[in-house]
Formats: structure tokens, sequence, C-alpha cells
């Protein structure tokens, strides 16, 4: 399919996603919203994607929500046309990992959708931040809500309340990315991430996923009793048989997916 704000390129098992409006540091309006949805439920159904990229520019992963598409809304506009909100849970809806690698700035929305993959591999250059606040506004798409899981109250508050961005360090100490690696090696320790994960069972990496993200949606118990119900369900595939074969024939398991 031809995208005007995107770029996909699949190779190797891997989708990977390029946020595409350089004029505009890859402000999310609804187009870009729209094709990245279309993209991901793509990737989502198609047997050549075992595991999924989503990445921006060098200069910026995303700089939020487009400023200039927002500016003139009135409430009910944004209430009528349900803003966001469709792609919010197109996006939460997909069942393979997605991979956010951030480059420069993930402000407003751009920090808020990489918070909605899976994981965050930040580069050095990376800045994250929530500055609506300079706006008259406030977050509206997990900036106020995932970003309080990730990093805690304190930092939240200080994000949403100050609209100050936090930098590459802070954001790995502070647990909001799994890893940060030099500017010019971001693409290369993502894909390998990527490769790694393409090259486990797809049901177990989507089992996986999914138990994670319950951890936020319920209590402790219900959460384990999830994930051992899901644990032994594992044990009807084939690829339960194959690792563990491989691994008492010391040798690699190949995953079918069955
Ligand atoms: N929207 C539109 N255009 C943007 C933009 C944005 N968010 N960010 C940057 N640009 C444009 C600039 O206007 C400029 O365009 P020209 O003037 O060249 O035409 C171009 O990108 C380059 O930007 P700068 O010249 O400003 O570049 P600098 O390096 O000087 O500064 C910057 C980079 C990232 C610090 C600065 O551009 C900046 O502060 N940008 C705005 C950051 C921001 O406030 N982000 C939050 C936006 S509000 C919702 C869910 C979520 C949201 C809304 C609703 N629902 C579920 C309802 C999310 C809201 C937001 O994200």
């Amino acid at each position: 399919m031809a995208y005007e704000t995107i770029i996909v390129d699949t190779a190797d098992d891997v989708a990977t996603i390029r946020l595409n409006r350089p004029d505009a540091l890859n402000a999310l309006n609804q187009m870009l919203l729209n094709e990245l949805c279309t993209a991901l439920e793509e990737a989502d159904a198609s047997d050549k994607v075992r595991c999924i990229v989503v990445t921006g520019s060098e200069k910026a992963f995303a700089a939020g929500a487009d400023i200039t598409e927002m500016a003139d809304k009135s409430y009910v506009d944004m209430t009528a046309q349900a803003y966001f909100q469709n792609q919010s849970r197109r996006i939460e809806q997909i069942r393979k990992p997605i991979i956010a690698a951030v480059s420069g700035y993930a402000l407003g929305g751009g920090c808020e959708l990489a918070m909605m993959c899976d994981f965050i591999i930040a580069s050095d250059t990376a800045k994250f931040g929530q500055p609506e606040i300079n706006l008259g506004v406030i977050a509206g798409m997990g900036g106020t809500q995932r970003l309080a899981r990730y990093v805690g109250k304190s930092k939240a508050m200080d994000m949403n309340l100050t609209g100050r961005f936090m930098d590459a360090e802070e954001a790995l100490s502070s647990g909001l990315v799994s890893r940060v690696v030099p500017a010019k090696k971001l693409m290369e320790e993502t894909q390998s991430a990527a490769q790694k994960i393409a090259a486990k069972s797809l049901l177990a990496s989507m089992a996986a996923k999914d138990a994670v993200n319950r951890a936020f949606e319920t209590t402790l118990a219900e959460g384990l009793n999830y994930e051992r119900r899901t644990f032994y369900g594992l044990f009807a595939t084939q690829d339960q048989k194959e690792g563990m074969a491989a691994f008492q024939e010391k040798r690699e398991a190949q995953f079918r997916d069955k």
C-alpha cells in the first residue's frame, strides 16, 4: 500500500515503520495515525512479520500531535470526532511485539506513542516530554497514565506539570526506556533486538506481550493466575515440544508457530 506520511520496510521477518513528516518533526496528524494503524494491522496479519519496529528520524521520533491540526478545534469537534481515540485503541489491539526506536524528540503524543509500543530503545540524543501544559491543555493519550506507570508519580507529575524534557540517561534510570545506544547504532541495535524476538515462537512472544500487559490491568493474584494459565496453555503447542527438545539435544530450536 502507498503511504504519504510513513515508510514501511519489511525484511527478515521484521516490519519497520518509519514516521515521515520531516517538515513537522513527524507531528502526529489524523492521516499519519490512520496510516500507522493500517500498517501495524497489516504487519500483525502478515505471515512475513514476527516483530514490528516503529521509528522516526534522527531529529525526531515525533514532536507531538500536530498543533496546527488541533489549534482551531472546539470541545464539540474533539468529542464528536473522538479525536485520536479510535487510533489509540487500534494500536493497543496489535498482538505482535512492537519496539519503539527513539532518536531526538519524543514529545506529547510522540512520547505517548512510544509508550504504547512494547518497549523503547533510545538513542543517546533522545528527549522525552509531555509539554502539553505549555499549550494550555494536558496529555491525552497516556501521558498522565502510562507515564506514571513507567516512571512513578513524582517524575510523571514533574514532567506533566513543568513540561520539562527528560534526556536518554534519565529515561533509562527511571525505567522509561529499556536501553540507550549511541545514535549511529540505534537502528542496528533495534534490528538486532527485533531479530532475536523474531527467532522465537510467535505464539510464545504474543503470549508474553499479552501477559506483561495484563500486569497493568489487574491485581497481582489475578495476573499470576492469568500468567500460569497461559503458561499451561503453551504446552498445547508444537513449539513448546520443539523448544524443550532442542534444549535437550543441544541445538537451535526451529519454531513453526504451531
Ligand atoms: N505540531 C505541528 N508542527 C510542529 C510540531 C507539532 N507538535 N512540532 C514541531 N513542528 C514544526 C514547527 O512548527 C516547525 O515548522 P515550520 O515553522 O518550519 O513550518 C518545524 O516543525 C520544526 O520545528 P522547530 O523549528 O520548532 O524546531 P526546533 O528544533 O527549534 O524545536 C521542538 C523543536 C520539538 C522543541 C519544537 O518544535 C516544539 O516545541 N514543538 C512542539 C512540541 C509540543 O508542544 N508537543 C506537544 C504537542 S500536543 C489526544 C491525544 C494526544 C494528544 C492530543 C489529543 N486525544 C486522544 C484527544 C497529543 C497532544 C500533543 O502532543
